[in-house]
């Protein structure tokens, strides 16, 4: 069994290597942008609250989203492992994760930062923009959402370091390219730790 985290800035293409990933190593797939514009698109009273923030680039409050991500993760056979994709997104929300993972005796294995330069997140956002309909693709909220991350999001890259579960990949390459750096970091971990995948 597998717990994986992708982590990386908006734009970098968690969620295009998420759909490889799952496959490959056959992990459920936990992306909090997926559940919370399932709830915006649905209108239930939660996707109503967080479509504001949403919208402006802010991350949805922490405790919306653990409520949420409980609640899936719970869903699934406990011999399943997960790609947490987009989550964690604060220190709060990591420490909560450590902690329900620890009571089901199932830490995360390995934290995959995927590094794209800023400039490269624009273009590949805007370029996003014009079929995706996504209404945080748009140039004020995508500088938003960069501006967010570096504040709240980065600082997890030295919690997961300290932990020593981090493996940084380039994110600039193409999407196969990508994948292949992910999966050799993955590899590694699974090899190191003895775990069959
Ligand atoms: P997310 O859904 O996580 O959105 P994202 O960060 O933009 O997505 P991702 O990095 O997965 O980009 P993608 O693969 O699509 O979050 C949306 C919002 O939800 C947040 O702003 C926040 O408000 C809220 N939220 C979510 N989770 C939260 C949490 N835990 N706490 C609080 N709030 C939360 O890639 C982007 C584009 O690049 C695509 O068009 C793709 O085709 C392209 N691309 C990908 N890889 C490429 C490559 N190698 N080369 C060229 N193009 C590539």
């Amino acid at each position: 069994m597998l717990n994986v985290i992708i982590f990386g800035p908006p734009g970098s293409g968690k969620g295009t290597q998420s759909a490889q990933i799952v496959k490959k190593y056959n992990l459920i797939h936990l992306s909090t942008g997926d559940i919370l514009r399932h709830e915006i698109m649905e209108k239930t009273p939660i996707g109503c609250v967080v479509k504001e923030y949403i919208d402006n680039g802010l991350l949805v409050p922490d405790e919306v989203v653990l409520k949420m991500l409980y609640h899936k993760a719970s869903i699934y056979p406990k011999r399943e492992g997960f790609i947490f994709d987009g989550f964690p997104r604060t220190i709060y929300q990591a420490e909560m994760l450590d902690k329900m993972l620890e009571r089901h005796n199932r830490p995360i294995d390995v934290v995959v930062s995927v590094e794209v330069k800023e400039d490269e997140l624009f273009k590949r956002m805007k370029g996003r923009a014009v079929d995706s309909g996504r209404s945080d693709d748009n140039e004020f909220t995508i500088k938003k959402r960069i501006d967010v991350y570096k504040e709240q999001t980065y600082p997890l890259i030295d919690f997961y370091r300290n932990q020593g579960k981090l493996v940084a990949v380039n994110g600039m390459d193409s999407v196969d390219v990508v994948f292949d750096h992910i999966s050799q970091a993955v590899d590694f971990y699974l090899n190191k730790k003895n775990i069959l995948p």
